[in-house]
Order: C-alpha cells, then structure tokens, then sequence
C-alpha cells in the first residue's frame, strides 16, 4: 500500500514523517490503553513513522463516536469489515474479545494491513495457528503482525532479559512466577464476557496465565517444553448482567434476571519444565484477596538471581552470587537511567514510569518493525506458542495434573 509522504501525527501537528494510520477495533480497557500508546509514542520516541489515530471501530455509532472523542481518534466506523477495507488505514488495532481476534486479524492481512493484536492471540490453538498462517503470507506482501504482551516492555523486564542474556545469572534453574488479581472474590460480581468461555477461551489461564507464561520464556530466553496443571472454578454461577457491565471491580449492571454458568477457570495453577531443563511454577487468579494487579517473576540461576513485582515496576532485585558471601544480598536498581530499555527519550533518572507506558513502548517497537520491514516481536508465532502452552495446561488439568507434552 502506498502510504503518504507527510504526517498530521495522531494530534494534527505536521511531523514530516510518513504516517502509520491506525484502525483500532474496540475501545474499552485496553482500546483506552492502546489508544494511549499510538497518541504518545510519536512525541517521546523519535520515529520513522508517524502513528495517526485514524479510525476507532465499535458497533455503537454514538458510544464510539464519543470514545473516539475521549481518546483523539479522527473518524469512527461501526462495522469492522468496513475498516479493515479503508484505504486510508494501514495498520489494524484489536482489542476486541478473543472470539473475534481470528477473524478480523486473518481479514485485516488479507486486506493488505499490518496488524497488532491483543493478547492472547487467539481462543483455541487452531485459529492461533490460522493467524499465523496468515501472517506468513502477509509477510510476503511486506505486512506484519505482532500480538500484544505489554509486559515485556516495562523496562525492568526488559533489562532483566538483557541481563540474562549477558550471562548475569547464569545457567536458568528456576523461574517462579504469579499473577494475582481479586475482582471475582464477590460472588455477585456480574457474569460478564470474560467468564464466558464461547467468548473469552479461558478464565485466569489465558487472560492473566497468557502473560507470565510469555513473560517467563521472554525472560528464560527459552520456551515450556511441558506443564502439570491443576484448574478450578470456585463460583460455577453468577448474576447476569442486565446491560452492558465494564471494568474489573464494579459490579454494575446486575439485576434480578438470574443466573448464568461460568464456563471457564477462576485460577490456574501449573508446573513447567523449560527445554534446557529449568524448573518453572506458574500461579494466575482473579481470587487473590487484595491483590488487585500482582504480577511477580523471580529467576535463580546458577550465579545470581533476578526479580520483579510489577507493583514496584521501577525497580529490579539482582542478587549477583559471585560476590563475596559477607557483602553479597539482593540488591535493587532503580531503572530509571537513560541506558536503560526505552529510558532514553522518557525522564531525568529517578522519575518513574507506570503500567500505561508499557502500551507506548509496544507502539514504539511495533512501528520500527513496520519502518525495517522486519517480523515485530512478539510474533504471531510467539502468540501460537503461548496458546499450545495453555491449550497443554487444560488437558493436563483435565487429567488431574498429568505431565502433558507441548506440541512444536
Ligand atoms: C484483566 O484481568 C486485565 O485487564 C488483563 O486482561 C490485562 O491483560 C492485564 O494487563 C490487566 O488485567
């Protein structure tokens, strides 16, 4: 697609950069995190490309007008066959539940777009492996498609990627890893999408257990080779919601119109074993009392040891073993320095970044990707991955924890 010489940017100030225009597909949580993403990269980052906020999708005409208000994008369309086939659009945005990912990511390639999509990838292993299929053949057209795990783009994550790739810790022997939420601990908390398995794929598995099973082999540098899993459904029914319902706390929109089932899990718990042999345990939950965002990684290796709490996300804990015993211990660096992962462009030193930057980071990498014509990471292929890593961890839970084997 021949794409223009000059940019408005994502505001309308002129960048004399050529434009990315973004179409993004659905504008709750993570459409408003996305959102934030292209509308600040391209003023902290230099960029080859400049993103445009161009079209916002959603099926309300009034809702997602006001949306595309909210967030700075610059035309709506209700339909997302109709964006995906916009001439005046070159990259497509999801964060859509993961029922409709497969089939607007494979239509958007088809159309000739590069396509960002919203972790996970996909509800089942086949329509991951579709989109991959997908992407493949798009590559040859020179369109990319990259899935969205954020998480690796906090800078303590990734400079503990640097880190263990220098060698820092060592050979991998343990990765230890939780993801702990609790806005389901009331049982009157509505039945919404994400406990509907026909719409979400999973409960706590793919929607929390997605991100630390790729941010650990991120990490490891290495992937599952396979996991022993025990899964559980605490509360089997729930109010039904009466109209549209958002967020992870509220409980709105419930009325006395019944009950529903809950069709997926509540928490996932899972052992791992890398394919070099290190040992892995995996927590994901919606039930962790008081933990409302809980995301924490600790690696052993066979000379240090590094971690990370996400609720401290400026900070990274190094113990490095071959210090002298007296003095040695885990110490914290507060990455906020300019050679730091993404540091350059943000903040003096000392001045911390948040949740939100880690959507600017994703946008960032993506758009030099697109600018070097070269497979952005995560790929597609990361995505499937991860789905036949929890795809394993259902059948493995399904035998009561039985080693189960991840297909390549
Ligand atoms: C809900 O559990 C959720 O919004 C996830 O879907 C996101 O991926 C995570 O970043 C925060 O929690």
């Amino acid at each position: 697609m021949a794409q223009p010489q000059q940019s408005e940017g994502a505001d309308g100030a002129e960048t004399g950069k050529p434009p990315l225009r973004v179409g993004m597909v659905g504008y709750a949580f993570m459409g408003a995190a996305h959102s934030q993403g292209w509308r600040t990269a391209g003023r902290v980052f230099d960029l080859p490309l400049s993103p445009a906020l161009a079209v916002l999708c959603g099926r309300d005409a009034t809702a997602v007008r006001a949306a595309a208000d909210r967030h700075g994008w610059a035309d709506t369309e209700t339909d997302w066959r109709a964006l995906v086939e916009r001439d005046d659009v070159d990259l497509v945005d999801i964060c859509t539940p993961g029922d409709s990912h497969a089939e607007i990511a494979v239509a958007a390639l088809a159309a000739g777009k590069h396509v960002l999509c919203e972790k996970p990838l996909a509800n089942t292993v086949a329509e991951a492996e579709a989109m991959v299929r997908a992407a493949e053949e798009a590559q040859e057209q020179g369109r990319l498609a990259m899935v969205g795990f954020n998480y690796r783009r906090i800078p303590a994550t990734a400079l503990a990627r640097r880190m263990v790739a220098e060698g820092r810790i060592g050979t991998l022997r343990h990765v230890r890893v939780a993801y702990l939420q609790d806005w389901l601990v009331d049982p009157a908390f509505p039945l919404t999408w994400r406990l509907r398995r026909e719409q979400a794929g999973s409960g706590s598995l793919g929607d929390l257990g997605a991100h630390i099973v790729d941010l650990a082999q991120y990490l490891a540098g290495e992937p599952l080779a396979g996991v022993s899993a025990l899964t559980e459904t605490f509360v089997r029914r729930r109010p039904l919601p009466t109209g549209p319902t958002s967020g992870l706390a509220a409980v709105d929109g419930v009325g006395a119109t019944g009950t529903g089932q809950v069709t997926v899990d509540d928490a996932a718990l899972f052992t791992g074993r890398f394919a070099s042999g290190a040992l892995a345990s995996f927590e994901a939950t919606r039930y962790a009392t008081g933990r409302k965002n809980a995301l924490r990684i600790e690696l052993n290796g066979e000379h240090g040891s590094l971690a990370f709490d996400l609720e401290r996300l400026n900070e990274l804990s190094y113990h490095d073993g071959t210090e002298p015993g007296a003095h040695a211990g885990f110490r914290r660096i507060l990455v906020t320095e300019p050679d730091h992962p993404y540091l350059d462009a943000w903040w003096p030193p000392g001045h911390g970044l948040g949740y939100e930057h880690t959507f600017v980071h994703q946008a960032r990498d993506l758009v030099h990707a697109v600018a070097d014509g070269r497979t952005p990471e995560p790929s597609f292929a990361d995505g499937l991955q991860v789905q036949r890593v929890l795809a394993a961890v259902e059948e493995s839970a399904e035998k009561n924890s039985l080693y189960t084997s991840i297909a390549t």
